[in-house]
């Protein structure tokens, strides 16, 4: 086994993490009804790599069973997943879907038999396509909607869950559905965003409201996409575009739901371009979350040489095909010629997560933290019936180090969800894009454990990391 170099608390949590939309398929099957990414995968087969879509995905749906017993196989003791709200239900209006309820009850059977515990998000982006096409996140509606959703799941399912996410990643996708327009609805509209990215926030202290209340005891929290963004150079002017950006995409999510307020400097911003929605007093009430979920990938350096707005998002793996991120006049994002960086341009570095982590520690001192995201997408290839995937257990080991350093400083880290179980369907990247622990075979659906799997087996049952690096 190797001499143990970080040992992590006693009942820390090993898993890996899916979403609904990306793994379940079944699509059209016992009354689900389509979500926004169903329709738009229909409508904009050229704006997905390869025009993939996620009727069929990894047919977890069918074989979660097979998935769960992978799980308990490799030493998973908590699962992250989210709940497909148009499976259960279908328009997003009261009309619940039964065979929805069903399945999830089968679920989180399983997994209690098993042993593994779900940590369960609300809302992964599958917005009810009958709720999209009223005016999905800009319509103050969809929140009353989502409040109703969450409650029913609250009842449903309280009795087996007790750590939920009201939301994964706000920032991310109201950025991308509402302003670059990468992801449904796919509008590109920056007044639009910050709306939608306002009922966000309300939805989610609705719903953390109505959870502690339905199902007393319950762990609520929210699993926000967190990058550390560094000015591009010393200069005064990068340094301002940094504290823009990171008030943009960073704080106006994690300061709400750590501290109970947005960041002014943000607020004073979007009121200078007149875009600062309307807001009521008590709308954030109830929002402090009893856990942060911590998606983490890359960070980001910011320049403020910033002439033109400007998106684009590398969905080929082609080295080559840049990415771009600019908001004219505020900021732009730069590669670091330091950096490494993956096939799709994300760069990796694992002191972004320690960072990352220390932060939230700082603000909300002792506040637990579970690492509900982090990994790597790669081109695995079964060869002799094994995937080598030796890129991937160096990029979980450094970040399982990093999150090891955060606990030095006292931050209260108790799990880690590697980002995925399963190789899924990654949205605009289509199926390229491999992040399982477990290769998938997209026509034949065959599992195949990848390296990485047994690696991370001997860490979760080992409770740490020791000196036999496997690669
Ligand atoms: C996060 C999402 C996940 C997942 C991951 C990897 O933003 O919450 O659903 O997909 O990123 O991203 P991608 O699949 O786009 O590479």
């Amino acid at each position: 086994m190797g001499r143990m170099t970080r040992r992590f608390p006693e009942g820390f949590v090993w898993g890996s993490a899916t979403a609904a939309l990306q793994i379940e398929g079944a699509a059209h099957e016992d009354g689900r009804g389509d979500s926004i990414w169903d329709v738009f995968c229909r409508e904009h087969p050229e704006r997905i790599f390869e025009g993939a879509t996620p009727e069929v995905a990894c047919d977890h749906y069918h074989r979660y069973l097979e998935d769960v017993e992978l799980m308990r196989r490799f030493g998973h003791n908590g699962y992250r997943l989210s709940l497909s709200w148009p499976r259960l239900f279908p328009n997003g209006d009261a009309a619940a879907n039964p065979k929805g309820f069903d399945f999830y009850d089968r679920l989180f059977d399983a997994l209690a038999a098993a042993g593994v515990a779900p940590n369960v998000t609300l809302y992964h982006w599958d917005l009810p396509q009958a709720l999209g096409a009223r005016g999905g996140w800009e319509d103050p509606d969809t929140v009353e909607r989502f409040a109703d959703y969450a409650e029913a799941c609250f009842r449903r399912f309280g009795d087996r869950v007790s750590l939920w996410a009201t939301l994964n990643e706000p920032s991310w996708s109201t950025l991308h559905g509402y302003l670059t327009g990468i992801h449904p609805p796919g509008r590109t509209e920056p007044r639009a965003a910050v709306l939608a990215s306002w009922h966000l926030l309300k939805a989610h202290a609705r719903a953390a409201r109505i959870g502690h209340e339905v199902v007393p005891g319950s762990r609520i929290g929210i699993a926000l996409n967190l990058s550390p963004i560094h000015p591009a150079t010393d200069s005064d002017a990068d340094r301002k575009a940094a504290t823009i950006a990171d008030g943009i995409l960073n704080r106006w999510f994690l300061e709400p739901v750590l501290l109970g307020r947005l960041p002014e400097d943000t607020v004073a911003l979007y009121e200078s371009c007149g875009i600062l929605p309307s807001m009521g007093a008590s709308d954030l009430e109830g929002g402090l979350v009893d856990f942060l979920g911590v998606n983490y990938y890359f960070p980001n350096h910011a320049s403020a040489d910033a002439g033109e707005t400007a998106f684009a998002l590398n969905n080929s793996g082609r080295k080559e095909d840049a990415s771009a991120f600019a908001l004219a006049g505020l900021f732009r994002f730069v590669r670091n010629p330091k950096g490494r960086y993956t096939d799709w341009a994300w760069e990796i570095d694992p002191a972004g997560l320690e960072q990352l982590i220390v932060r939230v520690h700082g603000l909300r001192p002792g506040l637990p933290v579970y690492v509900t995201e982090n990994g790597i997408g790669l081109q695995d290839r079964v060869v002799d019936g094994e995937v080598q995937d030796d890129a991937r257990i160096l990029f979980v080991r450094e970040h399982l180090e990093a999150v090891g350093r955060a606990l030095d400083q006292g931050a209260n880290v108790r799990g880690y969800y590697m980002w995925a179980l399963v190789d899924n369907f990654s949205w605009v990247n289509g199926f390229k894009k491999r992040y399982g622990f477990f290769h998938v075979d997209h026509a034949t659906q065959a599992r195949t454990p990848k390296k990485s799997a047994s690696w991370f087996r001997d860490v979760a049952l080992a409770n740490g990391l020791t000196d036999n690096r496997a690669t």
